[in-house]
């Protein structure tokens, strides 16, 4: 009888942590510490979607958030729960919430040298069905002499110093990822209390036939995505085979699966929106960031560089496309031929 082997040299978040500190002479340990308060607003947003349901935690808050959407119970309570740990840390100047129109700064750090952008819990129209949901994050590292204001924030994807977001799925799952450095995955053990390194450096597969949308636009899509889209589901190429199409309506879990499989990711803009859906500051960029440091690729709908994009406004909206390089390239290609 073979005994099961039990790592006993675990790498958790924590640990993680502390390595890469040590990694950088220069490090004065603010970044840990922003990160361990990122954790631990993760596991108790985790918590309490775990027990929405027993708690009363189901429903509308009854009020809309900055953006017009209708706020669930948890919504508030994620974002309340994501802002305390970010002041609490003291090392956060600016934050930016989904759910918060304005920004916020925390006035009683002046000096805390970093700004965070965030969706405490993005695909939350899902939450009463029990389908996943995650909180998606960006970190950016104020300039030397600056003023903590909007300004600060308004920049492009390149300039965030870490990135990544955490998906309540079966299991909570934590993706992050450092400027110029490669894409960690980490599953909570809810037992333990920590998050433990399951998927270390992650690579998008360069292709997939899969692709992810929510195909009830299809009215609104401007002609280069009806092709695009068309192209997958009737291959011209004598007994090419269609993609499978997979849509959960929650970017978290849409972008993990991706991530993990392979395959495309689009919320383009359209006719009806303009502008697009989702959010550049807490949604697209961070996404980006951890999709190229994976060695994926993400665009806008103009076809730029997803991370060069630079909002004009705290909530500015983009279209996306995002997922292996091969796929995104070809939706670079179809929209070339319109131009
Ligand atoms: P939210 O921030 O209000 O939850 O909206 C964002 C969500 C994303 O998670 C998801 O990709 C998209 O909206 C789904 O939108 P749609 O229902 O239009 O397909
Ligand atoms: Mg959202």
């Amino acid at each position: 009888n073979k005994q099961e082997a039990i790592n006993t040299d675990i790498i958790t978040l924590t640990r993680f942590l502390t390595e890469e500190q040590s990694k950088h002479k220069e490090a004065t340990g603010d970044f840990t510490l922003l990160c361990h308060a990122l954790q631990f607003a993760f596991k108790s947003i985790a918590y309490y979607i775990r027990r929405a349901t027993l708690v009363n935690l189901t429903g509308l808050a009854g009020q809309s958030n900055a953006t017009g959407d209708d706020q669930k119970k948890l919504d508030v309570i994620g974002d309340e729960l994501f802002i305390s740990a970010m002041r609490s840390c003291g090392r956060v100047r600016l934050l930016v919430s989904e759910e918060q129109e304005e920004l916020i700064m925390f006035d009683e750090f002046p000096n805390a040298r970093y700004a965070v952008a965030c969706d405490p819990i993005d695909g939350s129209s899902n939450l009463d069905a029990g389908v996943s949901v995650g909180t998606i994050f960006a970190v950016y590292k104020l300039a030397e002499g600056a003023k903590g204001t909007k300004e600060d924030l308004l920049k492009p994807g390149t300039e965030m110093v870490a990135s990544g977001f955490t998906m309540y799925g079966a299991s909570a799952q934590l993706v992050i990822t450092m400027k110029g450095g490669n894409v960690n995955g980490f599953t909570l053990d809810t037992a333990f209390g920590e998050f433990i390194l399951t998927h270390p450096d992650m690579q998008i597969p360069k292709k997939r036939a899969i692709y992810s949308v929510n195909e009830g636009n299809s009215l609104y899509w401007e002609e280069p995505v009806k092709e695009y889209i068309n192209s997958l589901k009737y291959p011209q190429e004598e007994g090419g085979k269609p993609y499978s199409a997979r849509y959960i309506g929650s970017m978290v879990a849409d972008a993990y699966r991706t991530l993990l499989y392979g395959g495309i990711f689009a919320y383009p803009s359209d006719k009806k929106s303009p502008k697009g859906k989702l959010r550049i500051l807490y949604e697209c960029a961070p996404m980006a960031m951890v999709f190229e440091n994976a060695g994926g690729k993400a665009v806008n709908s103009k076809m730029e560089r997803m991370l060069e994009v630079v909002p004009e406004h705290i909530h500015d909206r983009s279209g996306i496309f995002m997922g292996s390089e091969q796929e995104v390239q070809k939706v670079i290609d179809t929209h070339k031929k319109f131009q």
